[in-house]
């Protein structure tokens, strides 16, 4: 068999593996992951910068510029709707304690409240919020050496401990399912590992998809409202990698975008639901945008940043 055809081969058997375990869904679901601070339906650009402890957000709607302190250098930006309320919560995660604080909205862009809960701490945690129970809020967790240990917002009373993974590899949780909640999936120099969160989290899937040294990525870059796998490999060009859901895999992408240097960024600046393929460059302390309501053909370029700022995007490997 050429290479080409045991290629082929591999692709069906995953995507029959894939079509065995794909629930499909009709409404877009909100996996309390979005960074559209200001409501309008579409991601906003934002920052974290370190030195300030500040969060610097461009609203989409209307240009607007905001700028918010909270939390101390050192903690990770880890944004998202964890609260009942309509617009993302600003959010740090603080390794030296393992306390999440959070900062509330409300609908006049005021902050309503405040809340905190401790969650993590150990040595070498990482944070990995997601909507684990469907709630359409996202919850928090931590990453330990293959256990992923969850508490579910807005009340944090419920937990859930669960074994997947192993201490080297990459967690990447997102619903690759499509049953509206994040399914646990590690990377592993190429191959994904996912517990299947439609199948009760008693059987598993694997995908080879990438290969050592890429960036994991996961996004609803087709729009059929489940996270394609993707990988973001860095070069001059980089190229981003993205295998789509909607085919279970038998049609896949690969878009030159960003250079050495860059940060790549999923989020949805277009709001048409669909992943824009986004860098942040900070040299320069630029976005730029690939926007998928344009097939990714045409270039938004955006200053906001500087050099040592974190993007506060969408959920996923993406937390430094
Ligand atoms: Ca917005
Ligand atoms: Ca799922
Ligand atoms: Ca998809
Ligand atoms: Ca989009």
């Amino acid at each position: 068999m050429n290479t080409f055809a045991r290629l082929l081969t591999r692709t069906l058997v995953f995507a029959f593996i894939f079509s065995l375990f794909a629930v499909p869904t009709f409404c877009f679901a909100d996996d309390g992951d979005d960074t559209d601070f200001d409501n309008d339906g579409k991601d906003d650009i934002a920052v974290w910068r370190p030195s300030l402890a500040t969060f610097f957000i461009l609203g989409s709607e209307t240009g607007q510029q905001l700028s918010y302190q909270w939390g101390l250098f050192g903690d990770i930006p880890v944004s998202g709707q964890y609260s009942s309320n309509l617009r993302p919560d600003l959010a740090v995660y603080r390794p030296s304690n393992g306390v999440w604080y959070f900062r509330e909205w409300d609908s006049d862009l005021e902050f309503s409240e405040t809340d905190s809960v401790q969650w993590g701490g150990f040595p070498g945690d990482q944070p990995v919020p997601c909507n684990y129970n469907g709630s359409s809020r996202q919850d928090i967790g931590i990453y330990r050496s293959g256990i992923w240990y969850e508490k579910f917002s807005p009340s944090f009373s419920e937990e859930a401990i669960v074994a997947w993974g192993s201490a080297s590899d990459q967690p990447v949780p997102r619903d690759v399912d499509g049953d509206d909640k994040c399914d646990h999936v590690v990377y592993r120099n190429g191959l994904w590992a996912v517990l299947l969160s439609s199948r009760d989290n008693a059987e598993s899937a694997q995908v080879q998809w990438g290969s050592a040294g890429d960036v994991p990525l996961a996004a609803d870059f087709d729009g059929d409202n489940i996270h394609d796998f993707a990988v973001y490999r860095e070069g001059t060009p980089s190229l981003w990698l993205i295998r789509e859901s909607k085919s279970q895999g038998l049609t896949s992408r690969a878009i030159s975008w960003g250079t050495v240097g860059d940060i790549p960024v999923v989020s949805d600046l277009d709001g048409d639901d669909e992943a824009d393929i986004i860098v942040f460059r900070p040299s320069e302390g630029t976005w730029y945008a690939l926007l998928s309501r344009d097939n990714y053909l045409a270039a938004q370029v955006q200053s906001w940043g500087l050099a040592g700022d974190v993007p506060v995007v969408r959920r996923g490997a993406s937390i430094p």
